[in-house]
């Protein structure tokens, strides 16, 4: 088993497959008949991604043929925490209740479907921690961007500006919804859109929020990591309904060769360089078997390669995910899904190449667990996740994730930060059991609240850290 999921797939014929494919694909695209689309939201937090409910202040509408318009919009959250032995060691204390609190407004305004502008502000704030949990940045600006089309007609858009830039389910690139600090980027975002293929170009700056007061680090508002730019191309084609397939290839370079805050590129003996690192990637999702009064069976697959270079080291990662899942077509619909996850770690320590996947600018919350003790690099995970919707308000749903590390000598991150280089602790990390339930208050308030239970095994138990892990937590979002 060790030495398959070790493996990582030819650099070569992977790149160059996804390259004809997406090409080909786009080409193909460019011209199939008009249908819908229909994607299948995964994710366990029922937050609101976009605010698609009506607006509490209605828009302002002007000029002769009603071609201008402005809208206006708010949205509040705030959640309540319990961390209990976050840390897996009993004779330390580390237990902490605290809040978080987010609040955002934005105008939209609109010429046609020509010309948009679109500025938000945002303010975020943690009320009684006793950690530094890097979730504040006071009243400051989000998004601001510019979006034009040359014909009303025209499936080109660019936008230009700091925007929000989620792409597919999420999991290499997402806007997030569970921190106080949302995922923003500085740059140019080309799209190509019609009912059978979404393209995006892009050429960005990734945002970042910490900064260096010294000797502390702390949090502000957003400003672009220097010397670091993420560009690529993310296609999605539904031109196969119910079948949709995305491809992408994407880059992210950090030129800067001396930085000490965030992060140095360091090869793994501790030289300092820069670093590229290429992902290519395919994701293909939809349904198998379908029944009216039965039920549905669907699935999804995704994989992605990373090569380049981390300073003088070579790079070559891989990740896979994949899952099915069935909804009955009874009262509660309930929904059973069984998934797994794979992100390399590095084979050997100081080897001159690397093999960390790293999952870029992605979701850690929700699709590995609730209480965020792994993310999509050095981890193999296998879940089993029940939804029921008892009302049309209430949805509740079991998670129980087991996790091991992918290599027994590279670092568990997230969590509590451990790593063997003689890998002697084995890999077995733990299991996550949790129940989530939301109920939608109204048609602008929905309530959310979860708790979880960590249940360490061995590789914590040998680094003297045997004790499990509690997580509870309540939150609303209001939606203005
Ligand atoms: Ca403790
Ligand atoms: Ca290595």
């Amino acid at each position: 088993m060790t030495k398959i999921t070790r493996r990582v797939p030819n650099k070569t014929a992977y790149f160059l497959s996804v390259i004809i494919l997406t090409l080909y694909f786009n080409m193909l695209s460019f011209g199939f008949a008009v249908n819908q689309n229909v994607r299948d939201n995964n994710a366990a937090t029922t937050e609101p991604k976009s605010q698609a409910q009506l607006p509490l202040i209605p828009p302002v509408v002007w000029g002769s043929a009603d071609e201008w318009k402005l809208q206006m919009r708010a949205d509040q959250r705030l959640r309540v925490e319990r961390r209990d032995n976050f840390d897996l060691d009993k004779r330390k204390a580390d237990n902490d209740d605290l809040a978080i609190v987010r609040t955002r407004v934005n105008f939209d305004l609109t010429y046609r479907s020509l010309w948009r502008v679109y500025l938000e502000v945002a303010d975020a704030r943690q009320i009684g921690a006793r950690s530094e949990l890097m979730q504040e940045a006071y009243w400051h600006l989000h998004q601001l961007f510019f979006e034009a089309k040359l014909r009303e007609d025209s499936p080109w858009s660019l936008r230009v500006g700091r925007q929000a830039m989620p792409l597919g389910d999420q999991r290499l690139v997402d806007y997030g919804s569970w921190s106080n600090l949302l995922r923003l980027f500085d740059g140019v975002r080309l799209r190509y859109k019609t009912n059978e293929v979404e393209t995006n170009f892009f050429v960005v700056q990734p945002d970042v929020y910490q900064r260096r007061h010294k000797p502390a680090l702390t949090t502000d508002d957003p400003h672009p990591l220097r010397h670091t730019y993420f560009y690529g191309i993310y296609s999605t084609f539904s031109c196969w309904r119910p079948q949709t397939l995305e491809l992408y290839l994407m880059g992210l370079s950090d030129r800067e060769k001396v930085r000490s805050f965030p992060n140095a590129v360091k090869s793994e003996t501790g030289r300092f360089g820069t670093s590229s690192r290429y992902t290519a990637g395919a994701r293909l999702y939809g349904p198998l078997w379908q029944r009216s009064g039965t039920g549905k069976l669907g699935y999804e697959i995704e994989s992605a390669y990373q090569w380049g270079n981390v300073a003088d080291d070579d790079l070559h990662a891989a990740m896979l995910h994949a899952d099915v899942h069935y909804t009955w077509d009874k009262p509660w619909k309930p929904k059973l899904k069984i998934e797994g996850n794979i992100a390399t770690g590095d084979r050997k320590f100081g080897d001159g190449q690397t093999n960390t996947f790293s999952p870029l600018f992605g979701s850690t919350h929700s699709p590995y667990g609730i209480m965020d003790f792994v993310r999509l690099q050095n981890l193999r995970e296998l879940a089993l996740i029940l939804s029921l919707e008892p009302t049309k308000k209430l949805k509740l749903q079991v998670e129980a994730h087991h996790y091991w590390l992918d290599s027994r000598t590279d670092s568990w991150y997230n969590g509590p930060g451990l790593r063997d280089k003689t890998g002697q602790s084995g890999r077995d990390l733990g299991e996550e059991l949790s129940l989530v339930a939301t109920y939608k208050l109204s048609e602008r308030v929905t309530l959310e609240g979860g708790i979880a239970h960590f249940f360490p095994d061995n590789y914590p138990r040998k680094h003297g850290k045997p004790d499990g892990a509690n997580f509870a937590y309540l939150q609303y979002v209001i939606n203005f």
